[in-house]
C-alpha cells in the first residue's frame, strides 16, 4: 500500500484525513499543495479543484469524507465508523454538520486572522469576526453542547469520525485564536480539550503551529 495525500496542512479537510490516517497508524506521503490556481492535471483528479485528494496506486479519491470511508475500509482497525443504524446515521450527520454548517462561522477567524494577513497580506475584517462570534457561532455551540449531553464523545460515547470532523473545525478556530467560553458551554469546552489531547490531533496541531509561526502567523 502506498498512500499519497494531496493538500495543504492548514486545510481543515486535509487535517481531518491526516487525523484519520494517524488514528489508524497508516503511513503516507504528503504533498502539501495549496488549492489556489490548481493545475488542469490536478482537476482531472479532483474536478472541483479542492483539497484533499488521496492517491493509492492507480486509485484516486477526492473529498475528505470519501477518503475517510476508503481508509476505514482498507484499515478497519481501529474503527472510526459506528455500525449500529442510528449511531451510523448520527455520525454521518455530524460529519456533514461540521463540514458544511459549523465551519461557516468558525473558519472566519482563521480566514481573517491567518489567511488574510499571512497569506494574502490583506487587513483583517473585524466586522466579519464580530458577526461570526456574536451571531453565527453561539447557536452552533448551543447545539453541540446539547447533543453531547453527559457523554465524552458525540456518537455512542465512542471516539468516531463525528468527533474528528468536529475537532478539525475547532483546530482551525483555535489557529484563529478562537476559544470556547467554558462558563457558557462547559461540556463543549471539555470535549474540545479531550479531542485536542488525543495524540493524533496533538501532533498535527503542533506541526501546523510551527508551520504558521514560520510563515509569520
Ligand atoms: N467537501 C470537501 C471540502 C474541501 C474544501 O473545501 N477544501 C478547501 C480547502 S479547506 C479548498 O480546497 N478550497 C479551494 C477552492 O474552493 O477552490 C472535502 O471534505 O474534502
Amino acid at each position: 500500500m502506498s498512500l499519497k495525500l494531496i493538500g495543504a496542512h492548514i486545510s481543515p479537510f486535509v487535517r481531518k484525513v491526516r487525523v484519520v490516517l494517524a488514528e489508524k497508524s497508516l503511513s503516507y506521503e504528503h504533498d502539501p499543495m495549496v488549492p489556489f490556481g490548481v493545475s488542469d492535471e490536478y482537476k482531472l483528479m479532483h474536478p472541483l479543484g479542492k483539497v484533499p485528494t488521496l492517491v493509492d496506486g492507480d486509485k484516486v479519491i477526492p473529498d475528505s469524507s470519501a477518503i475517510s470511508i476508503y481508509l476505514e475500509k482498507i484499515q478497519p482497525d481501529p474503527s472510526l465508523y459506528p455500525s449500529e443504524a442510528y449511531d451510523a446515521a448520527r455520525a454521518a450527520w455530524f460529519e456533514e454538520y461540521a463540514d458544511s454548517g459549523l465551519i461557516t462561522g468558525m473558519i472566519v477567524l482563521f480566514q481573517e486572522r491567518v489567511l488574510r494577513p499571512v497569506f494574502f497580506k490583506q487587513e483583517t475584517d473585524e466586522a466579519k469576526i464580530e458577526t461570526a462570534m456574536n451571531e453565527t457561532i453561539p447557536p452552533q455551540f448551543d447545539y453541540v453542547e446539547r447533543e453531547l449531553g453527559d457523554n465524552d464523545w458525540l456518537v455512542g460515547n465512542r471516539f468516531s469520525i463525528a468527533d474528528i470532523a468536529i475537532g478539525t473545525v475547532f483546530a482551525s478556530y483555535a489557529h484563529g485564536q478562537g476559544e470556547v467560553d467554558a462558563e457558557r458551554w462547559p461540556r463543549l469546552a471539555a470535549y474540545v480539550d479531550r479531542i485536542f489531547a488525543r495524540p493524533s490531533f496533538k501532533a498535527i496541531i503542533e506541526e501546523e503551529k510551527a508551520i504558521l509561526k514560520g510563515m509569520g502567523g
